[in-house]
């Protein structure tokens, strides 16, 4: 019943050849739009039914970035109809419409972002932020040099994905392993990450490290900037939810060959961390900087006091 690609996209999500937050959300908006192109539902229930199928294939793949749901639920809430064509139609369109949304909030909070950026700064990032390479970006194109330290970021290594397109922006780049970073903060002028999910208390959550670094930030001084678009606003953490961690594969941090040199030992491996509001400066969105304890209005304008999921089993 499922189309193919909703079945490459969820493995490609789940095997991380898909990541970071706002890239698995148009990723999952493709696949619905794949999905309802490839259907051949004899009637409007039916379409339905499938397109909900494979909202909820997408959604079980990783839990914690909150771009997933809000991005299935955009599109789902917007399928509307009486014939399946038409439902078709619909899910194309709005498929469409989210991506151009995804596209423009993103150059909108770059151009925010690149405000907080002076000439001749530097940057600390850590993991692969497509919001907070955004800012970069804005900054370069109103001409100002930047400079980058970036992170590794263990156990996967995003910190690589971030040199490589920073370099093609010809963006000199330092790379350290990120037991490092506290070493060299005294050379940056801002903390830059983005976030999987921002909670109603204006908590951050973003890659495994995160916290950390934020916590030897403040220590120093260094302002700590979150890029993060609305679509990362958690609407259920306004009704006191709490995000999910995902916990990964304990091989990711100790291959089977390292454990045998090793010894039994267990492995822990949470993919984020919850960096507290206190350590963050400012969450840039496409409307606007925001301290990050005032984040709540802006979810609660966006997304109402309560989320639904249309994506259940009827
Ligand atoms: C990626 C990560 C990124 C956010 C924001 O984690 O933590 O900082 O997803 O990225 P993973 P973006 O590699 O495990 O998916 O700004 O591109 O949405």
């Amino acid at each position: 019943m499922l189309a193919p690609e909703v079945e490459t996209t969820a493995d490609d999500i789940a095997e991380m050849e898909v990541r970071g937050a706002a890239t698995i959300a148009r990723a999952a908006a493709d696949a619905l739009e794949a999905q309802a192109r490839a259907s051949d539902a004899a009637t409007p229930a039916g379409f339905r039914e499938e397109l909900r199928a494979a909202a909820r294939r997408l959604r079980d793949t990783r839990p914690t970035a909150v771009s997933l749901p809000n991005a299935l639920r955009f599109v789902l809430n917007e399928v509307d109809g009486d014939s399946v064509a038409d439902l078709r139609e619909a899910t194309v369109d709005a498929a469409e419409r989210f991506r151009d949304q995804l596209d423009r909030a993103q150059d909108d909070l770059g151009a925010i972002g690149a405000n907080r950026l002076r000439d001749g700064d530097t940057i600390m990032t850590h993991c692969h932020s497509t919001d907070a390479l955004a800012c970069v970006e804005a900054a370069l194109d109103d001409g100002k040099d930047v400079e980058a330290i970036v992170k590794e970021t263990r156990p996967r290594k995003q910190g690589h994905i971030t040199a490589k397109q920073l370099r093609e922006w010809d963006v000199p780049v330092t790379m350290v392993v990120d037991n490092a970073a506290r070493r060299y903060l005294d050379d940056v002028d801002h903390v830059l990450v983005g976030a999987d999910s921002i909670a109603a208390d204006g908590s951050v959550v973003n890659k495994i490290g995160t916290s950390m670094l934020a916590v030897s930030a403040r220590e120093r001084g260094v302002p700590v900037m979150v890029a993060a678009q609305t679509l990362k606003l958690h609407p259920d953490t306004l009704t006191g939810h709490t995000v999910e961690i995902e916990m990964r594969d304990e091989a990711e941090v100790l291959s089977d060959e390292e454990r045998a040199e090793v010894g039994d030992v267990d492995v822990e491996n949470p993919a984020f961390d919850v960096t507290p509001p206190r350590y963050v400066d400012a969450i840039v969105t496409e409307r606007g900087q925001f301290p990050p304890e005032s984040v709540v209005t802006l979810m609660r304008e966006l997304y109402g006091e309560g989320t639904s999921e249309p994506w259940a089993e009827e």
